[in-house]
């Protein structure tokens, strides 16, 4: 039987704990869908790992900067200068005057840095095959096909484009008066697309989109569903015209196992419970949530609670167990017993954090994310679009 890499974690209900593997225990069948590296890399106990790893770091001085998703293993977090949600760190990559900026998340966030940053900085990705299984539902020439139906039927549209997808799609939407959301900011976006047309197309998260239109009044009447292997995402030329928002066929694959069942078992189990749960989950999920936020928002929530606070999370687990760590008077657990890591953040395994740094302090810049010069322009522009209107709105700027 083929383990995926989900297969290593061992749960224990409320009591989230694992064990991360020396990179030669991962099974062999998982790795091999993982990019490989120096068989010397393959063997190294945690213990000489947890102190190549800061040695290399320590030479390479201010020349690097490490950043760190949220999803990250603490394994990987712990090494990291700056941790954060995409938003976060996207502006972190930005701001950087480093020459190497490491990123620990995955492939479309290693892009948005490269985009941000100076054509000296070089942008790494310590496992070429971190990806997202969201961003690659919405392969670009579907994407870029989709658009063209859809300019046949109406022009009154803007694309608005998640950050979890491709380089090329932030580009189109740039190209084409969009901006990107991440789902932090979804819902200032959005408000600003409306503010410039009548009807959004939004990819490649069709439950962020509908979870943040309708908490903004629009009617689940006024929202289609496209899919991309039907003409004209399955619809008629007259239900698109009526459409307010087109959700692209998209989804998150850890956020749609969160269920109303595990949220009513919260409940009976812990009186008193708040349940918060991310915006890529459903709508009944959101709708019987006491709140939605992305991870820096739930983050944020918890942190300003009072001790003795209980709260239930539905997101990736690797956050909400550093959580449950960091406050240990709060009870804090993942909303799903048995829910893994996402198994594509999950492949920045600590020895490909090493490769990646020995290798620059050899001189050798490997996995360098670049986004191509015909790209990148367009990307920045949808990029720029939303730093600017979120920036804009931000309660601080406000009050300033
Ligand atoms: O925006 C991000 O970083 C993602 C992918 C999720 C979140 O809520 O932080």
């Amino acid at each position: 039987m083929a383990l995926a890499p989900d297969a290593l974690c061992e749960f224990d209900d409320h009591e989230t704990s694992y064990a991360i593997e020396p990179l030669d225990q991962v099974p062999a069948e998982a790795r091999d869908t993982w990019q490989r590296i120096p068989e010397n890399y393959l063997h190294l106990p945690s213990k000489e790992l947890s102190e190549r790893i800061p040695a290399a770091k320590s030479k390479l001085g201010d020349r690097l900067v490490i950043l760190g998703h949220h999803y990250q293993r603490d394994e990987i977090i712990r090494f990291a200068d700056f941790t954060g949600d995409s938003y976060k760190l996207s502006k972190s990559a930005a701001a950087q005057g480093s020459d190497f900026i490491v990123f620990c998340g995955v492939h479309f966030m290693a892009e948005t840095a490269d985009v941000l940053t100076q054509d000296r900085q070089a942008v790494i990705l310590p496992n070429l095959t971190a990806g997202c299984s969201m961003a690659d539902m919405a392969p670009p020439d579907q994407v870029r096909e989709s658009w063209a139906e859809l300019q046949e039927v109406t022009r009154e549209v803007v694309p608005v484009t998640y950050m979890n997808s491709a380089a090329s799609l932030k580009a189109l939407t740039g190209d084409n008066g969009g901006a990107v959301c991440t789902s932090s900011n979804a819902a200032k976006i959005i408000r600003w697309a409306f503010e410039h047309s009548e009807r959004v197309f939004f990819f490649p998260d069709q439950h962020l989109g509908r979870n943040t239109a309708l908490k903004m009044g629009i009617p689940l009447d006024r929202m289609i569903l496209w899919d991309p292997r039907k003409p004209y995402g399955g619809h008629a030329p007259e239900a698109i015209r009526r459409s307010r928002m087109i959700l692209w066929k998209g989804h998150c694959s850890v956020h749609t196992r969160f269920t109303v069942d595990q949220i009513r078992k919260a409940r009976e189990e812990h009186a008193g419970i708040r349940v918060m749960v991310h915006p890529e989950c459903t709508w009944d999920v959101v709708e019987a949530s006491d709140d939605v936020g992305s991870t820096e928002q739930i983050a944020h929530a918890i942190e300003a609670s009072p001790a003795g606070s209980q709260w239930a999370v539905g997101t990736e687990v690797n956050l909400v167990h550093r959580l449950s760590q960091k406050h240990p008077d709060k009870l804090i657990y993942c909303l799903d017993p048995i829910v893994c890591p996402c198994s594509t953040m999950y492949r920045i395994h600590p020895s490909y954090l090493l490769w990646v740094l020995e290798g620059l302090v050899g001189g050798r810049v490997v996995n360098r994310i670049q986004v191509a010069p015909e790209i990148a322009p367009g990307a920045r522009t949808a990029l720029d679009r939303m730093i600017e209107i979120t920036e804009a709105s931000s309660p601080l700027r406000a009050a300033a």
